[in-house]
């Protein structure tokens, strides 16, 4: 009798706890979108693998407008952590340009700042 009140206990504190952080982490998270140069579907992977820092929920970019969209938790990291991870990859931002010799180890048809049509 009395393991099962423990039992008990412990599920409704399990289960309690659990509504509690799923409310924080929904009120916790923004989204926005900006502006990364690229040309192709290696640029996509690239770009969204080099945005889903720590805190960073979702990362989605879209060849044809070029927007990266991210879903982040403010408390974690900023924007404009994202943009630098984005262009540490070799893609700049509207805010932060990638360094050179970065974006000159990038495929070659990945080069869009070269001229590249996006393909
Ligand atoms: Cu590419």
């Amino acid at each position: 009798m009395k393991n099962r009140l423990l039992l008990i206990s412990i599920i409704a504190i399990i289960l309690i706890a659990n509504s509690v952080f799923a409310q924080e982490n929904a009120k916790k998270t923004e989204t926005s979108e900006f502006k990364v140069w690229g040309v192709c579907g290696q640029c996509k992977a690239r770009i969204e693998n080099a945005a889903l820092i720590k805190g960073v929920k979702l990362a989605e970019w879209n060849k044809q407008t070029q927007m990266l969209k991210v879903i982040f938790v403010p408390e974690k990291v900023t924007l404009d952590d994202i943009h630098k991870a984005v262009a540490e990859a070799g893609h700049d931002t509207e805010k932060v340009k990638a360094a050179d010799e970065v974006y000159n180890k990038l495929p070659k048809c990945c080069l869009y700042r070269d001229g590249v049509e996006s393909h």
